[in-house]
């Protein structure tokens, strides 16, 4: 008995030390470095403010409730683990002087079994996380795809050996965004249809109209869909980025909210803000660090971005 839990626990030692010791491990960060320079310089030539993150809140985004909540005791309050800065972001442009802002954002999710095995999911992981105040989708979706261009356009100047070794050739420039709305996608390809569309695309495509968490705002024009939309990756590396225009009206708020099962009283505060008003018109959105990193080093799995593996349900020691 005894020297079985010794040989698991070796195991997993061993494994640990293997995965961090990966002569690739070294290259794979230092275009991941890449990317987080090239994209606070991009935020900054565009005018974005960064601030820095947080990682406890009385209130995270609930995710639709698809992963495991995580919150700790303090000072006689709960504090919730990031799983994203959507509110932080939304609340932060509440000062008059500000109009758009960045984070470079830890979130931890804490996925069920389901997500252990898809290669696209880590319990622990960083976005790049933004959001302009008075932007439409139209606004932050060109915004992501000059995003894109600059980073990769930086890195074949920088790194173009390592992205040659990696990716077996230098990152391209991406012209036509294909737009797609899933509810068409769905019909032609079946349940499946992101996976599907993804392995089949050479170029990043949007996909608009996913239904999801109360603050994404509802098409005024046509009730039941949404203003909000997922950058896909091609190649089958899937979703790189998810965002939205943002409810921001208090009524409309409650009424997501009904829709979508919120626990009310956890917003009583967010809600009274929103009942003054005082919830700005905002846009934006969010990419993976890892995500992108993975895509650009054609990695099978994102969990070869780690140095200390956050794959979902497997045993971590460090
Ligand atoms: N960052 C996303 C957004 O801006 C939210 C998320 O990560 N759930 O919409």
């Amino acid at each position: 008995m005894t020297e079985e839990v010794t040989l698991t626990q070796s195991t997993v030692l061993d494994d640990t030390v293997s995965h961090l010791s990966r002569a690739s491990l070294p290259k794979i960060l230092k275009v991941q470095q890449g990317i987080v320079r090239a994209a606070h310089d991009f935020m900054f030539r565009k005018g974005l403010t960064q601030l820095m993150p947080l990682m406890l809140s009385p209130i995270t985004d609930p995710l639709g409730n698809s992963v495991v909540d995580a919150s700790i005791g303090y000072a006689d309050q709960r504090w919730s683990l990031t799983k994203s800065m959507i509110f932080h972001k939304q609340l932060a442009l509440m000062n008059p002087e500000l109009n758009s802002l960045y984070i470079v954002s830890p979130n931890v999710r804490l996925e069920f079994s389901d997500r252990a095995a898809t290669g696209r999911h880590l319990f622990e992981f960083t976005q790049i996380d933004f959001e302009f105040k008075g932007k439409d989708r139209f606004f932050v979706m060109e915004f992501m795809e000059e995003l894109v261009n600059f980073v990769f356009r930086r890195l074949n100047e920088e790194l173009p050996e390592l992205i040659l070794e990696l990716r077996g050739e230098l990152l391209p420039q991406y012209e036509k965004w294909e737009v797609c709305r899933t509810e068409k996608l769905e019909a032609a390809l079946g349940p499946d249809y992101e996976q599907i569309k993804s392995e089949e695309a050479t170029e990043p495509f949007w996909l608009l109209n996913h239904k999801r968490e109360f603050y994404d705002k509802e098409d005024p024009k046509k009730p039941g869909t949404y203003l909000n939309y997922d950058m896909i990756w091609p190649e089958g590396f899937g979703e790189g980025l998810s965002g939205a225009e943002r409810e921001h009206e208090y009524r409309q708020i409650k009424k997501r909210m009904a829709e979508v099962g919120t626990n009310q009283q956890a917003f009583a505060h967010y809600l009274e803000v929103a009942k003054e008003g005082g919830i700005p018109k905002t846009a934006g959105g969010g990419f993976g660090v890892e995500r992108m990193t993975r895509f650009i080093c054609r990695l099978k799995d994102v969990n070869e971005v780690t140095v200390f593996s956050r794959k979902p349900f497997a045993e971590a020691i460090f």
